[in-house]
């Protein structure tokens, strides 16, 4: 009786296991979606967060496999892999997409955004929108802005406060014209290289310094090679999360539509986590770091020393996008 009752268990729960894979079905559609942040970033948990949304509204229809630290290339290369179709998704700042669509080239320009809400204001409006639609000129899909923040300078070399400070040292920049303009407008020595480099070019002392925002400074532990970190806050860095176009032309329209509205939930989701985790790791990295906090006074020289990118760059990226853009600024701060 007993050897009985074994196998009928046994079958009762093969069948059970079969019948539950046959029910779940293989998804229909794949998205390989790639950061360069670590598993520890604001961005890489907004990842986590488009990704229960897309599995859970395309009812398992579409699934989202999620690969962080530069495993799948730098910014630009995953971009290269977009439009190839070789990968879906990623989300680089719009630093390195500016040499593909000029008019991102706005957001590089220092001092633009005063607070993040007048970010928000202009990525979230029609200025925001049409650079994304321009994407889709180069096989991108821009789905929404999310937020890297605003970049703060950290170096091994002395404490930064003023703009003669900066005179010599060797910064790393994203791959981007503007920026490397404003490093040597300070008088820095500024060497474009790519985010997954960055770590060991620091170890090793090939650069004195990095720009980025507070938690990355923290999360990808910085601090363990620079000694050194100023309050900068020269630019506020926008992430875009974009799709492959070849991918997203795919979809159906219904599958589009749960993609662009995780998208969508998954920025606001992202913002507030990003603001909350930079103004707490500021409070850490003061326990890691020679923290230097400018005064208004102090951060006008920066602002004053960096101004002149805005006209060798104005016939560049359009007179008109950045008074448009410096207009729409001025307007949300006086409401
Ligand atoms: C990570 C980068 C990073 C950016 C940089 O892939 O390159 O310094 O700020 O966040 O996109």
């Amino acid at each position: 009786m007993k050897k009985h009752t074994v196998f009928i268990t046994l079958a009762v729960s093969v069948i059970l296991v079969l019948g539950m894979s046959l029910l779940a079905g293989a998804a229909d559609y794949k998205i390989t979606a790639g950061i360069g942040l670590n598993d520890k970033s604001a961005q890489y948990q907004s990842l986590v967060f488009f990704k229960d949304l897309v599995e859970k509204n395309s009812e398992g229809k579409i699934e989202v496999e999620l690969y962080h630290s530069s495993q799948l290339g730098d910014d630009r290369e995953m971009m290269e892999a977009l439009q190839m179709g070789v990968q879906e998704v990623t989300c680089p700042s719009t630093a390195p997409i500016a040499p593909f669509v000029n008019g991102f080239k706005v957001f590089d320009l220092p001092f633009l955004f005063p607070t993040n809400e007048s970010a928000d204001y202009v990525l979230d409006g029609e200025v925001g929108q049409t650079l994304l639609d321009q994407l889709a000129e180069i096989g991108l899909i821009g789905l929404a802005y999310w937020e890297n923040g605003y970049r703060q300078l950290t170096n091994s070399a002395k404490a930064v406060k003023s703009p003669a400070d900066v005179k010599g040292l060797k910064v790393r920049t994203m791959e981007n014209p503007i920026h490397l303009a404003a490093w040597k407008a300070l008088g820095a020595n500024p060497t474009p290289m790519a985010f997954g480099e960055l770590f060991s070019a620091m170890q090793q002392k090939v650069v004195d310094g990095q720009e980025n925002p507070w938690g990355t400074i923290y999360l990808q532990n910085f601090f363990e090679v620079q000694e050194y970190t100023t309050d900068t806050g020269h630019i506020y860095s926008p992430f875009v999360l974009m799709i492959s176009k070849k991918f997203w032309d795919g979809l159906p329209e219904d599958m589009q539509k749960v993609v662009k509205e995780a998208a969508l939930e998954a920025r606001d989701h992202n913002r507030e986590l990003n603001r909350k985790m930079n103004a707490e790791y500021l409070e850490k990295l003061k326990e890691k770091m020679d923290v230097t906090i400018l005064s208004p006074e102090e951060r006008a020289a920066f602002q004053e020393a960096v101004q002149p990118v805005y006209d060798q760059f104005a016939e560049e990226i359009g007179q008109d996008l950045i008074q448009n853009v410096q207009k729409l600024v001025k307007e949300f701060q006086s409401n």
